[in-house]
């Protein structure tokens, strides 16, 4: 079965995390990702939080997988050359080097645009136009800014990242979907554009609905599903809200069986209004199903805490599990928190393809996460990352240099 992405050929010159879960991507969806590294030293996540010596890492190997790698010298006067052959070929070109890197290099727009003007440049940046643009931006960094430090953790604590990296893999997502929206835009009017993705931009996109809440707060002074209300004040800003749910269905994370020794035994629990008359049964609390204190939704939000704590009575006498399935059997929405342990081993993840474990010829096998989206008519196999500069050769061959050409290339410190 072909792929969707068959026929595209990406310029691949992202590293660290956010532009190689990018392309990552495309290549699952069939597209021939060549990624160029530096001669000799590649991507610098290759050797950073390494398991095994002398093997790529954890970090490197699950973002790169499916992709081809080429070395090239690209501050090389005969490496500069190889590249303008290679764009001139390609379909896009996807970086995440630190603002103006890349016209550092000699490749800026108007001059990738004069070597190929259905190329497509799509970018990773911290921060879009404005006091910032020139910044430098990690994971974290991005989830400060973003939006979501202030808004993550407990009111009485300080600011939380999430383990979640919105700021790398998030933006990396919304770069692929600009990147396949630009190459569906280029079948119409046959031109390139530029595409980019910033990652603060990315991450308040993740954040919206804090920004939501920030303008009911400044309207009305109070959020009445956060476990502020009503028994704290409300500042000028969105404040930490816990475990409380950022919807309009309240929920919390509720203790289980074991929690005492298991820093996993909790449980998400929604409260949701359809089946509040259940979650009452369940709990045995039938007299609140219509008592005027608890039968609404508004009136359950200032006793949410008390309400939360009743549940957890129940839920603290069963595993996860155990209160998992008998939930759902009433249709209650809820989730087990899970470890990375159970996730690894859970066995409908492998079966749907979401965990998959590959062979590499160094480090041996290994698990990675798999294409998260399934298309019907493009699945996907997932494959091994490559070894720094395995495709040189290769690469170059098909883009019309000679055995000798390569090995002079090669000789000159280029390649
Ligand atoms: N051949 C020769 N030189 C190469 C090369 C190649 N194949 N590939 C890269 N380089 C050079 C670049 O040209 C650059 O050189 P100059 O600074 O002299 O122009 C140099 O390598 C370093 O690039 P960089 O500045 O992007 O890398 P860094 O480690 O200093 O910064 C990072 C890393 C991530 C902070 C920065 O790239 C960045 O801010 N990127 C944008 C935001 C982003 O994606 N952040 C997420 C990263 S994941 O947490």
């Amino acid at each position: 079965m072909g792929k969707a992405l068959d026929g595209v050929r990406i310029l691949d010159f992202t590293h660290v995390q956010s532009g190689p879960t990018c392309t990552q991507l495309l290549a699952w969806f069939g597209a021939d990702v060549i990624k160029v590294e530096r001669v000799g030293a590649g991507d610098i996540t290759r050797d950073q939080l390494r398991d095994i010596p002398d093997a790529d890492s954890l970090y490197f190997t699950m973002l790169n997988g499916n992709k081809r790698s080429v070395t090239i010298d690209t501050k090389h006067a005969q490496g500069k050359g190889v590249l303008e052959r290679l764009i001139r070929d390609c379909d896009v070109l996807v970086e995440n080097f630190a603002p103006g890197a890349l016209e550092r290099m000699g490749f800026s727009w108007e001059r990738i645009q004069a070597l190929n003007p259905r190329m497509i440049v799509a970018s990773v940046k911290g921060f879009g136009p404005g006091p910032y643009e020139d910044c430098k931006v990690y994971e974290n960094v991005a989830q400060c800014v973003g939006g979501a430090a202030s808004t993550t953790g407990f009111d009485d604590g300080p600011p939380v990242v999430s383990g979640a990296q919105i700021g790398d893999s998030g933006t990396g997502l919304h770069l692929a979907l600009g990147i396949v929206t630009a190459l569906y835009q280029r079948v119409h009017t046959g031109r390139g554009q530029k595409v980019l993705a910033a990652m603060q931009d990315g991450v308040l996109n993740l954040c919206r609905v804090k920004l939501r809440d920030q303008q009911r707060l400044a309207r009305t002074g109070v959020m009445k599903e956060y476990p502020q209300y009503p028994n704290a004040s409300f500042g000028e800003a969105v404040p930490r809200a816990g475990n409380a749910s950022g919807g309009g269905q309240p929920g919390w994370i509720l203790k289980c069986r074991g929690w005492e020794t298991d820093p996993n035994a909790y449980i998400y629990f929604i409260a949701q209004a359809p089946v509040w008359e259940r979650i009452c049964k369940l709990i045995g609390r039938e007299e609140w199903i219509d008592h005027p204190d608890y039968a609404t939704p508004n009136a359950r939000l200032p006793r949410l805490k008390e309400i939360f704590g009743e549940i957890e009575c129940w839920t603290m006498k069963r595993s996860k599990f155990e209160a998992m399935a008998v939930l759902n059997r009433y249709d209650i929405p809820c989730g087990p928190i899970l470890s990375m342990k159970e996730i690894a081993t859970d066995e409908s993840l492998r079966a749907s393809g979401t965990i998959v474990e590959v062979d590499h010829p160094v480090r041996g096998k290994y698990l990675t996460v798999g294409n998260p989206i399934k298309l019907s008519d493009s699945p996907t196999e997932v494959m091994r990352s490559p070894l720094l500069g395995e495709h040189t050769d290769e690469v170059l061959a098909e883009f019309g240099y000679s055995h000798d050409e390569i090995l002079a290339l090669r000789v000159a410190g280029a390649i």
